[in-house]
């Protein structure tokens, strides 16, 4: 690794093969790429060599040959919504920025199929209005507006995993570049629901992050758009994992979400954004939103969703599992729960844990850390939320912006948290993926085995290590 500056004449070559409009340098001001969309504490201010913004599959051939020939670290950016620093640029200005934001032509829909192919530049917002006429949707519901190559990069989660499954789940296809010898494009675009013909290469893809190839297409499979929706704000007298199957057990396949809410993230979140908090004694210890849900032209009306979920939580309340529940207008629900992270992040500094134990560990995981983080750094405030009919966990830890954590409470603090984690065989990224931030914990946690066969695929993939942040972990950094 040199520290040697990047010579202009590097960046002028690529401007030739692409076109001066399609690359950015750092006078062009390069805020958006440089700084995350959403603040990521831990990562400071990136500086981009430069933006490459290619239009097409070819031209990101283009950009990568660029990056073989000159030894230039690439690192692929969607929306720039990630939450583990993969997306952005480190400092030193020896690393490009491939925006795949051009990479966006109208998607092609298949409603028989219930189907789409898209440029991964795609917001998932633009996709929605796509599908929409179609009556179709992707059911991934998160707090951001990200690229579905990001998504499909980092394999997102979102609020509605309990009924839909994470994004791999709706992979049906991809088309990426290698940063191989021929730079190969592999494409894998058949929208075949049944398709069992070999390897499914596309789901190598799947969670890359960006360092096994630029994702440039994806092949997605879709669901039907909701028809009626009710959802219900519950405050458990048990804060355990009964209430989970219970709710499972009386909703069936109307589950579409099962939630939870601290009531340190509720206080923050309704303080900072002026919502209501529909229970009169104040937040109570974890509410849940439950909703229920169907894509059935000939099904429940939102009347009998609402009488499902009075069912429910009458069953939860005579089992002692629940204290008291609202029925709440689902726009009402949901805004509470989308508030959360913004709300913390007002109230100041948040040290966030993206994690997941098995659910029966979910109320013994959080009297563990909560315990002892109350006892190691009394003045912390742990303010979690998450979702829990998935067994995810937002493990968020709060302290007062005018008095931050020092180096060694937040070492101790982490360790408080992944060592929960680790103790009941949960995993340290539930659902935001790998990037610089917890690069050391995949190093950690990883057997032999399984990063022996990661580093094996990248060095076959991207032999010269150009590709992704150079704070994954799967390679070794470009010589040059
Ligand atoms: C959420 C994001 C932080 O669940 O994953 O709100
Ligand atoms: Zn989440």
């Amino acid at each position: 690794v040199t520290a040697a500056p990047v010579p202009d004449h590097v960046i002028d070559d690529l401007a030739a093969r692409l076109g001066p409009s399609s690359v950015l340098r750092p006078e062009d001001g390069l805020d958006a790429y440089d700084l995350p969309a959403r603040p990521v504490p831990g990562t400071g201010r990136g500086r981009a060599l430069c933006v490459a913004r290619p239009r097409s599959t070819a031209e990101v051939r283009e950009v990568l040959s660029w990056a073989r020939r000159h030894r230039v670290r690439v690192v692929p950016q969607g929306a720039n919504t990630g939450l583990v620093g993969a997306s952005t640029p480190p400092p030193d200005q020896r690393v490009a920025v491939l925006s795949t934001e051009l990479l966006a032509g109208p998607p092609t829909v298949d409603p028989v199929d219930r189907t789409v192919v898209a440029g991964a530049g795609t917001r998932l917002s633009a996709l929605d209005a796509a599908l929409a006429p179609y009556g179709l949707w992707l059911p991934i519901d998160l707090a951001a507006d990200p690229t579905v190559g990001g998504m499909v990069a980092t394999n997102t989660g979102g609020a509605r995993m309990i009924r839909h499954g994470d994004v791999r789940r709706h992979v049906l296809g991809v088309e990426a570049v290698l940063a191989d010898d021929a730079v190969t494009v592999v494409e894998d675009l058949s929208t075949l629901r049944k398709d069992n013909a070999g390897l499914d290469l596309a789901h190598l893809f799947v969670g890359s992050a960006g360092a096994l190839g630029i994702i440039t297409k994806v092949a997605l499979d879709l669901d039907r758009r909701p028809r009626a929706r009710a959802t219900a704000l519950v405050a458990t007298a048990d804060p355990g994992h009964r209430l989970t199957v219970l709710f499972e057990a009386h909703l069936g396949e109307h589950l579409s979400a099962l939630e939870a809410m601290s009531a340190e993230a509720v206080s923050m979140a309704s303080e900072a954004r002026g919502l209501r908090v529909p229970f009169a004694g104040g937040p109570p210890p974890l509410t849940m939103l439950v909703e229920a849900s169907t894509t059935a032209a000939g099904g429940p009306g939102v009347a009998d969703l609402e009488a499902l979920l009075a069912g429910a939580v009458e069953a939860a309340t005579s089992d002692g599992l629940a204290a008291d529940a609202v029925l709440a207008p689902p726009g009402e629900a949901w805004a509470l729960r989308h508030a959360l992270t913004e709300g913390l992040r007002r109230h100041g500094q948040v040290l966030g844990f993206d994690v997941s134990v098995p659910r029966r560990e979910l109320g013994p995981f959080r009297a563990e850390v909560r315990a002892a983080v109350a006892h190691w750094v009394p003045r912390a405030v742990v303010a979690d939320f998450g979702h829990w009919g998935d067994g995810g966990i937002h493990c968020n830890v709060v302290l007062p912006a005018t008095d931050p954590a020092s180096e060694d409470e937040r070492r101790r603090i982490r360790e408080i948290v992944y060592g929960a984690v680790a103790a009941r065989n949960g995993s340290f990224s539930a659902e935001h993926g790998i990037g610089p931030l917890n690069a050391d914990l995949w190093e950690q946690h990883t057997p032999d085995g399984a990063r022996a066969l990661s580093r094996r695929l990248k060095d076959l993939m991207d032999p010269l290590g150009v590709l992704g942040h150079p704070g994954l972990p799967y390679g070794e950094p470009v010589s040059g």
